[in-house]
């Protein structure tokens, strides 16, 4: 059969998903907001092989043994546990592991194009919530632009809320340390939910978080915008602090970064930062303050390189079957 190609973007929440409503399902326990980066993609290259014996999975060129068990359940998810064999390549131009949502832009990269192999019986939201299962972060990866994923008792809904250009906000991702995180997410947000003693409270105000978020994207308040994304940045990272033990992220650059984008405001400048389950930071501006928040980002003591972005595009096709 022929190998299809789908490429998908990862993407940075501002109201953070942080904690499990169902494991099995692997369902989030709180909603979320995200911007889609153009920048920033992961390429998945999918073929199915009936006389193959197993599935095979390489990982920037790297055979990827620890990751198949997921890819191949979440091909089961969209082409049922009679399909194939699959010989699965990702490739991503971004350094994995590393809070960067490597696994979103993976699995929303692989659902679309497990779909074109099924014969595209699948809608978006539907490969949102398939993908979801795999990594919860991977279903707001579906969409472009920002995006909201609504957490319901048994299921998400997944929607963009504003088109790359509606906003067009630009990423800075300071990149303090290439190398992957000691604790993945996963694991990390089952031990914060079991014991942080602030997990009660960031699952009771994360709804006014996310309403707070979603009005200020609406009305363009990027001021707005940029106090409640830091402050549920901070609030998840206390959560994580706080968990036994502690799961700590960040290095000495994640705090130069902080304070680089702290002196931007003071000047002036229209940014603010987010930080994720990695020491990376992303400094969110306006187009305007791109190159000087770039610029300091830069020259901040620590940071390895910057990564600059647009908003971007939902996960799609490359080459059609
Ligand atoms: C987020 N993170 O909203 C949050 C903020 C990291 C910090 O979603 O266990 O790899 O596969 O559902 O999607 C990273 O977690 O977790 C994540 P699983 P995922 O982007």
């Amino acid at each position: 059969m022929t190998q299809i190609l789908a490429v998908a973007h990862p993407n940075i929440a501002l109201i953070k998903y942080w904690g499990k409503r169902d494991l099995d399902a692997n369902l989030p326990a709180v909603d979320s907001l995200s911007v889609t980066l153009q920048s920033l993609h992961t390429r998945m290259a999918l073929e199915f092989d009936e006389r193959a014996q197993s599935d095979s999975l390489q990982v920037n060129g790297v055979d990827a043994p620890d990751m198949l068990a997921r890819v191949s359940k979440c091909l089961d998810d969209v082409c049922g546990v009679g399909r194939s064999r699959a010989a699965v390549e990702s490739e991503s131009n971004f350094p994995i592991g590393a809070g960067l949502a490597s696994s979103a832009s993976a699995f929303a990269a692989l659902v679309v194009a497990a779909n074109a192999a099924a014969g595209e019986k699948r809608d978006t939201a539907e490969l949102a919530r398939v993908a979801g299962r795999a990594s919860g972060s991977a279903a707001r990866s579906l969409y472009g632009g920002i995006v909201t994923l609504n957490a319901g008792e048994s299921s998400i809904d997944v929607r963009q809320i504003c088109a790359p250009l509606d906003w067009p906000l630009e990423v800075i991702v300071a990149v303090t340390e290439e190398g992957q995180k000691a604790v993945g997410s996963g694991e990390a947000m089952i031990r914060s939910a079991a014991t942080s003693p602030f997990y009660g409270s960031w699952l009771e105000e994360q709804s006014a978080d996310f309403t707070t978020a979603l009005d200020a994207v609406r009305s363009r308040d990027f001021a707005s915008l940029a106090s409640i994304a830091e402050h549920n940045c901070l609030k998840m990272h206390s959560v994580m602090w706080t968990s036994k033990p502690p799961v700590v992220y960040w290095n000495k650059a994640t705090l130069a970064c902080m304070e680089t984008v702290r002196e931007l405001q003071a000047e002036g400048h229209a940014v603010f930062f987010t930080i994720d389950a990695g020491p990376q930071v992303k400094a969110i501006c306006l187009p305007d303050a791109a190159k000087v928040v770039g610029d300091a980002l830069k020259q901040t003591p620590g940071v390895v390189r910057v990564l600059p972005s647009t908003l971007g595009q939902g996960a799609h096709i490359v080459t059609p079957q």
